[in-house]
């Protein structure tokens, strides 16, 4: 068989318009796949709920990839251990409860597991703005990443979800829109995204389930954007409270969406 170009190119048009069209209305819309969107997202799908993550950059993976500055390793704790058994992950005992594990591996079977419970992943997708209906994010406003980055006048398209996770990490980014549009105001003290505090892992890990929580009606914050929502502190490279988060996220979602 003779290989024609446009063959392959339709091909690709095909699918990928089936695809993003199949994900116009979803039950979750995911914005960011780290540890915390990714977990979220593949415990979600598995649970029978369709779910897509929208993810600016050409990889996915986030921050774990990195381990801790650039040592490509992560740690975890206990109950982030037993999710990365779980998950069939390979882990060492580094002894008094530390766990350690290869972050390439940890993100790359995170992602496929993800990918083959049914999650569709939209990456080079910037999120830039939301759908406000009586007082509650109904969907989320798409770009393609380079027309962001290039500062390009182009209008996006949108999606419906009944729920969304902000899980863009430090920069809690889609709560961040939605607080300069002034549509809505947070559940927080300020009614604001209050801002990340500076290290202490043992609190900072603690306190990132204590705020993955519904953050304005319909929309719940998971994983770094949980603590820099409410206020509290950045943990370094010790991984758990992500995974952790991502899983409390989903049972949160998966409640309301079987309520
Ligand atoms: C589309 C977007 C947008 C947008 C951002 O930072 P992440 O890895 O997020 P988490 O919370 O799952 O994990 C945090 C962890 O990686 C980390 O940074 C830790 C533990 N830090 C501790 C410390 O002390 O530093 O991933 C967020 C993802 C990224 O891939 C972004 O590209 C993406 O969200 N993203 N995607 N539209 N508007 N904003």
């Amino acid at each position: 068989m003779a290989l024609d170009e446009i063959k392959i190119s339709r091909a690709i048009l095909n699918r990928f318009l089936n695809k993003i069209s199949d994900c116009l209305e979803l039950d979750v819309a995911i914005v960011g796949a780290g540890p915390s969107g990714l977990m979220a997202a593949l415990r979600l799908a598995q649970k029978g709920h369709k779910v897509a993550i929208f993810e600016r950059e050409i990889s996915i993976g986030g921050g774990m990839w990195g381990g801790g500055m650039m040592f490509n390793e992560i740690v975890v704790q206990e109950q982030g251990a037993a999710i990365l058994r779980d998950l069939g992950i390979a882990i060492e005992d580094a002894q008094d409860g530390y766990y350690t594990a290869d972050s390439v591996e940890c993100t790359t079977t995170l992602a496929s597991l993800a990918c083959k419970a049914g999650v569709k992943v939209f990456n080079l997708i910037t999120v830039e703005d939301v759908l406000v209906r009586d007082n509650r994010v109904t969907g989320l406003v798409i770009n393609w990443a380079p027309v962001d980055i290039l500062g390009m006048h182009i209008d996006p398209l949108a999606v419906r979800a009944k729920y969304i996770v902000e899980s863009t990490g430090h920069a809690t980014e889609v709560l961040k829109i939605i607080q300069r549009k002034g549509d809505t105001k947070l559940f927080t003290d300020t009614g604001k995204v209050i801002g990340e505090r500076s290290m202490w892992a043992d609190v900072a890990e603690n306190t990132t389930l204590e705020n993955t929580r519904e953050v304005l009606p319909g929309v719940f914050v998971a994983g770094m954007a949980a603590n820099a929502t409410f206020g509290s502190f950045r943990m370094g490279p010790i991984f758990g409270g992500m995974l952790l988060s991502g899983e409390q996220v989903a049972r949160l979602i998966d409640e309301r969406l079987n309520s």
